[in-house]
């Protein structure tokens, strides 16, 4: 029987964790290793996300379980970031749909819904019996979602969205989106247009959500496009309480913040892959982690992923008391990303020709990051709002 997975905790993060926050970490990584692990590379082969997980996840009370109320767990923030951790050692794939049901999906309906949207949706959301999506992104605005075309008009007691998202994650298997768009008033034109967030559910018409195809990377992830072609939605579904691009990135900061946890664990399942290759790979009569150049790169990374748990372990600690500020956000996310990446990728050459195939985990990881590198802002994004916050200029445009 394969030894129990400990982790990788040099700094002895567990002695700052609460007894629930451990009980949670545990229950996930074991979760993973049972679960996820053994049939992961396949549903990567067959580009399928695995839907059989999805009531578990539920079950495990994972789905917006850093809200209140409402049927969810109530949990640290901190809790939720070593969630996502051992989800993402699994694979991105299921880290983001964790993500984007919990953080982008609920989180805008808890924050900026109506009571009665909160009744209607949430509870089930949070046991997993509805499935939520986030569309944003357009095809010609990515980084500059404050350009978007697609539009909603008042007609009577309805609104009729006319535009397209595209990348969107979880869309095809979504009951629900959240669509930000912009608000026409009577006579008015785009220019004039104010975003706001709406409810389209499944089956309405003039909604669709075909599926993308042809990705290297978030392969076990259901990626999608959304399009509204006169779509007509009851005048409730519009989130009351939100006006503006503030309520888009408020949901954005709480999933950059657990992909600033989660792609530790992607980078952890490298490091274990690399090291464990590196012990029983032998060339000229030694095993490789003999050599000095071998062993800088097991230093290095675990130099990186001790920094990256440092930083998260922080992070979540001032987003549990109030005090984090986006700008925070993004270095966390920016930096442990790119960390990530490079431990990835430096895995991979440490298992030399092996290392391309799928028997070893690093090469599906690191064509997983680089996805998580571009979403929830590129990394230059968080490198300009990081300047923005430095000098007070922006430099975005
Ligand atoms: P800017 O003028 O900076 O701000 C407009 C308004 O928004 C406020 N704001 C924020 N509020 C909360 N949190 C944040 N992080 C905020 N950033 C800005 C700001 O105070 C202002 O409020 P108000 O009330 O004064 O109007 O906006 P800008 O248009 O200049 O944009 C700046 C920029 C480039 C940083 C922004 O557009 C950006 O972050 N772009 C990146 C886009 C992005 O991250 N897209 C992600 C799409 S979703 C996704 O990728 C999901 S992946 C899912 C998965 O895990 O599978
Ligand atoms: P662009 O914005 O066109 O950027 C291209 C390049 O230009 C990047 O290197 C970028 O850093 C650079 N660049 C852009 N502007 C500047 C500038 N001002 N200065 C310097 N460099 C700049 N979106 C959603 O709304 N919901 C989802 O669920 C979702 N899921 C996704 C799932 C996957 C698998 C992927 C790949 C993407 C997903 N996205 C989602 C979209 C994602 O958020 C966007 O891809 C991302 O914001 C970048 O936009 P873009 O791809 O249009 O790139």
């Amino acid at each position: 029987m394969p030894a129990k997975y400990e982790g990788l905790d040099f700094y002895n993060i567990d002695a700052h964790l609460t007894d629930e926050e451990r009980m949670v970490r545990d229950l996930v990584r074991q979760w993973v290793d049972d679960k996820v692990l053994p049939i992961i590379e396949k549903h990567n082969r067959a580009h399928t996300f695995p839907d059989e997980l999805i009531p578990e996840i539920g079950e495990m009370g994972l789905l917006g379980m850093n809200m209140e109320g409402y049927g969810c767990a109530g949990m640290s923030n901190v809790a939720y970031g070593l969630a996502c951790q051992e989800l993402e050692r699994g694979d991105s794939a299921i880290r983001s749909f964790v993500s984007v049901q919990g953080s982008l999906a609920m989180h805008p309906i808890h924050s900026f819904g109506s009571e009665e949207q909160k009744q209607k949706y949430l509870p089930k959301m949070a046991r997993a019996e509805l499935i939520g999506c986030f569309g944003l992104t357009e095809p010609d605005y990515g980084s500059n979602p404050g350009g978007m075309v697609t539009k909603a008009v008042e007609d009577g007691d309805h609104y009729v969205l006319n535009g397209a998202k595209m990348w969107i994650t979880n869309g095809t298997i979504a009951d629900l989106a959240i669509v930000w768009a912009k608000l026409i008033p009577q006579g008015g034109t785009l220019a004039d247009g104010v975003i706001r967030g709406f409810i389209v559910e499944k089956g309405d018409p003039g909604f669709s959500a075909p599926e993308m195809h042809g990705k290297h990377s978030l392969k076990a992830s259901v990626t999608s496009e959304l399009v509204f072609e006169d779509c007509r939605i009851p005048k409730d579904r519009i989130l009351p309480h939100v006006h503006g691009l503030r309520g888009p990135f408020s949901c954005l900061n709480n999933a950059r913040y657990g992909i600033s946890w989660g792609v530790l664990g992607a980078a952890q399942a490298c490091f274990h892959s690399a090291r464990d290759y590196a012990l029983t790979r032998i060339q000229f009569d030694k095993p490789i982690a003999s050599y000095q150049l071998v062993q800088n790169k097991l230093a290095w990374m675990l130099r990186e992923i001790t920094k990256g748990q440092l930083l998260a372990l922080h992070l979540g600690r001032m987003k549990d008391d109030g005090t984090m500020f986006h700008e925070q956000v993004s270095l966390a996310k920016m930096n442990n990303v790119d960390i990530a990446l490079d431990i990835a990728r430096i895995a991979r050459d440490m298992h030399g020709a092996n290392g391309i195939l799928d028997e070893y985990p690093v090469m599906r990881h690191m064509a997983n990051l680089e996805t998580v590198k571009t979403y929830e802002g590129t990394h230059d994004i968080h490198n300009l709002i990081l300047g923005r916050w430095i000098t007070g200029i922006q430099a975005f445009f």
